[in-house]
């Protein structure tokens, strides 16, 4: 088993592909095939340019508070590749490239940001959770629906995502100590990218690892180059199978790195050495798999930019049709909950009404 050769004790990470997407570790490469692979890469591709392009909107006071994934693409599309239909991808709020790969429409997640909860309202049989902002609260949730799906024999897996900052949480432990100990089917990915807003990843732990907590909950970890989306790909693979197989919970460590801001009301230059960010750029996870396709001769560079242009297009579509979207009324804070509205209630939205009516 993979997890058994890369020991987080030892800091052993693994890594298929190295940062100029040459196959350093061959026995490993999965193989996928061209159609998976190509896929693959106008996915990042797409999620960069929404990324972008929600900083922009953001900026021209299009878009509200935003936190960009530039950078992380790689370590959210890889586990996403490996579950299935069935299986349930619980996020945080930085993971839009393992979103689209599973039908998320980013017309959605651009409603979101924008304020509108309809972005929220996911198609039914989407197996997401709406985004979490709290930190580290949506993961005693993935053990509970993964301890459901347990009980109900479905023999589906809970893959959920978090950062490094999460990991100092009561949440975090209260989770992964559940799971270990109920030895529920969830793959739990820790995206380590270095920063907990302005926090350093090693202030925030004395372990030498973050992969190597799962070893104090009683099953194991592993870290992975996050850049690397077929590193991603097959630790994930790997620890699916494991959870499908009642095999119990698995940590990975995603070890990535936040290009850009926390979000849009931060500024990291503030925090971080611009040399930090350049060392970085060079591991950039789009490069890397675009290099990789290129040396097999699944990608040229015709090809490539016609990905780039039909993801440009794709982005300028969903931002047209978010912005067209109908906005909330006043009336909508009065639905959802309860399903027969108390008389209280129902006099408030009368009042309501009559407001917005211009009724004094
Ligand atoms: C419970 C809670 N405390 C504080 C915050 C404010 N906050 C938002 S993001 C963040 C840092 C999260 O860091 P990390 O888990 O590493 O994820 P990243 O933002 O780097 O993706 C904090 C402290 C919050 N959203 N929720």
């Amino acid at each position: 088993m993979l997890i058994d050769d890369y020991d987080p004790l030892k800091k052993r990470m693994l890594q298929v592909l190295d940062q100029d997407g040459e196959v350093v570790a061959p026995s490993l490469d999965p193989h996928l095939d061209t159609d998976i692979l190509t896929r693959a890469y106008r996915t990042m591709v797409l999620a960069r340019q929404i990324d972008e392009k929600a900083v922009i909107l953001q900026r021209q006071g299009r878009l509200g508070a935003y936190p960009p994934n530039k950078g992380q693409e790689a370590a959210s599309l890889g586990p996403a590749m490996a579950i299935g239909k069935d299986d349930w991808l619980v996020w945080a709020f930085r993971e839009l490239a393992g979103l689209l790969w599973k039908g998320l429409d980013p017309m959605r997640l651009y409603l979101y940001w924008m304020g509108n909860e309809e972005g929220s309202h996911y198609p039914p049989g989407l197996k997401v959770l709406p985004a979490v902002i709290p930190v580290g609260s949506q993961l005693p949730i993935a053990v509970g629906m993964a301890y459901a799906s347990m009980i109900r024999r479905e023999g589906t897996v809970t893959l959920s995502y978090c950062g490094d900052g999460a990991t100092s949480t009561g949440d975090f432990h209260e989770a992964l100590n559940s799971a270990g100990t109920f030895r529920t089917p969830n793959v739990f990915v820790i995206q380590n990218n270095q920063w907990a807003i302005s926090m350093p990843r090693q202030r925030q732990t004395a372990a030498p690892t973050l992969a190597q907590k799962a070893v104090a909950y009683g099953f194991q970890g592993i870290m992975v180059d996050g850049n690397d989306v077929l590193a991603m790909y097959i630790a994930a693979q790997e620890a699916v199978g494991r959870a499908r197989r009642g095999e119990g919970p698995t940590l990975i460590e995603a070890y990535t790195y936040r290009m850009g801001n926390h979000t849009t009301s931060d500024d990291a230059k503030k925090y971080r050495l611009e040399e930090e960010l350049k060392e970085w750029e060079m591991r950039d996870p789009l490069v890397r798999l675009k290099a990789y396709l290129m040396n097999k001769g699944m990608l040229d560079e015709g090809r490539e930019e016609a990905i780039l242009r039909e993801a440009k297009e794709e982005t300028e579509r969903i931002v047209v049709e978010a912005e067209s979207f109908p906005r909330p009324t006043t009336d909508d804070v009065f639905k959802h909950t309860y399903a027969q509205m108390p008389r209280t209630l129902s006099e408030q939205l009368e009042r309501s009404r009559q407001l917005e009516g211009g009724g004094r």
